[in-house]
């Protein structure tokens, strides 16, 4: 499954490092961890003389911090569509040039109209990646405890205080991020995963103080390591970093099978996207970044490294046949038409849900 270094990757690879000692212009990224495969990074130095200097996060949070504080200093970032959304309104963002973008029209024209709902006629940013939020899961470890024939596609895994408590032994980890967690928790309360009302927030919280006993740890980007290692056995988590700790898994050859599930009751679709702050120090250098991404062959390699389906129609053929035919990744279409887009909780809804997620977290 891993994806090894072929020897034109290794020379491209020591091209950028030559490049890197010369170049004086750089573009500074900040992404989410484990989204990006560092040779792609290269070759865009190799190929433009252009360093990139690269951050990473692991929550909408701590990169809107880092945006509204003002002068971050970063010329390309990737919010997630929702929390783009209400960035663009604080005037977080300038306008793409889209003379600057020629591989623009590679883009698929429904995705990026689904993302538009968040920034209207894709004014100021294009999708890097996208998924699901579900369910990762130690096969063995699950079916130990619950049986073979239980089905785990379903929410009860981790809100089910019967269920989960079968679970807690071998460790279940939660998403720190409200965001993900409450549009979970009323789908499987049958709730509109897009509420903002707080009788409903309430309800939710009640339901997951219910359960938190079960939860080890709440984080974002730790279950990766914890799945792949057999240290923990459920994790509500994102697709491609469910896919990822699978692989790791398999590639360690220790017996720990890990895999993805989306819950039947319904999960979120969400779209990650790259934009440029209104106050980037090297505009120019992140529209060409941005371009580069949208290059189908490097799409194609990013997803193949990182197991989120990009949104470059042309890359679909370059993306290993064992990817773009795995319903966990690109979901069928009888699953598509179960999952639900993400909201944008304006102030009052992010003040209420944070301090309700705050009971959550600690338990108090
Ligand atoms: N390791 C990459 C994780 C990307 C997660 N994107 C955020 C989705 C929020 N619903």
């Amino acid at each position: 499954m891993k994806r090894k270094l072929t020897p034109l990757m290794l020379g491209v690879a020591a091209l950028g490092l030559q490049a890197g000692l010369a170049q004086a212009e750089t573009v500074n990224v900040f992404n989410w961890s484990d989204y990006i495969t560092d040779e792609v990074l290269e070759q865009f130095t190799a190929e433009t003389g252009i360093a990139v200097n690269y951050d990473v996060y692991d929550s909408n949070d701590t990169l809107e911090a880092r945006l509204l504080a003002g002068s971050s200093g970063f010329d390309v970032v990737v919010p997630t569509a929702t929390f783009l959304q209400r960035q663009i309104a604080a005037g977080v963002y300038q306008p793409l040039d889209r003379d600057l973008l020629p591989h623009l029209d590679n883009m698929d024209p429904d995705l990026m109209a689904a993302a538009a709902t968040h920034d209207p006629d894709n004014e100021h940013a294009v999708i890097y990646m996208w998924g699901t939020t579900g369910i990762g899961y130690n096969i063995d470890m699950v079916a130990e405890r619950l049986g073979e024939d239980f089905e785990v596609d379903t929410w009860d895994m981790v809100f089910d205080p019967e269920i989960a408590g079968q679970l807690a032994d071998c460790g279940i980890s939660w998403l720190d991020s409200l965001t993900d967690m409450y549009p979970a928790a009323f789908a499987y309360m049958g709730l509109d995963p897009q509420s903002t009302d707080a009788a409903d927030f309430e309800a939710a919280t009640e339901m997951m103080m219910g359960v938190r006993d079960t939860v080890r740890y709440f984080h974002s980007s730790q279950y990766i390591s914890d799945l792949a290692n057999g240290e923990t056995c459920v994790a509500v988590g994102w697709s491609g970093d469910v896919l990822q700790a699978a692989d790791r898994a398999e590639e360690a050859g220790q017996g720990v099978n890990v895999w993805y599930a989306i819950p039947r009751e319904g999960a979120m679709q969400w779209f990650d996207m790259l934009g440029i702050p209104a106050d980037a120090p090297n505009p120019e250098n992140a529209h060409a970044f941005i371009d580069f991404i949208m290059r189908p062959e490097i799409s194609a390699a990013i997803t193949n490294y990182v197991w989120y389906p990009n949104a470059n129609a042309a890359a679909f053929d370059l993306v290993d046949e064992e990817i773009r035919t795995d319903p966990a990744i690109y979901p069928t279409a009888e699953v598509t038409a179960t999952l639900f887009p993400g909201v944008t909780y304006d102030s009052r809804t992010d003040r209420m849900a944070t301090r309700l997620w705050t009971r959550v977290r600690t338990g108090q």
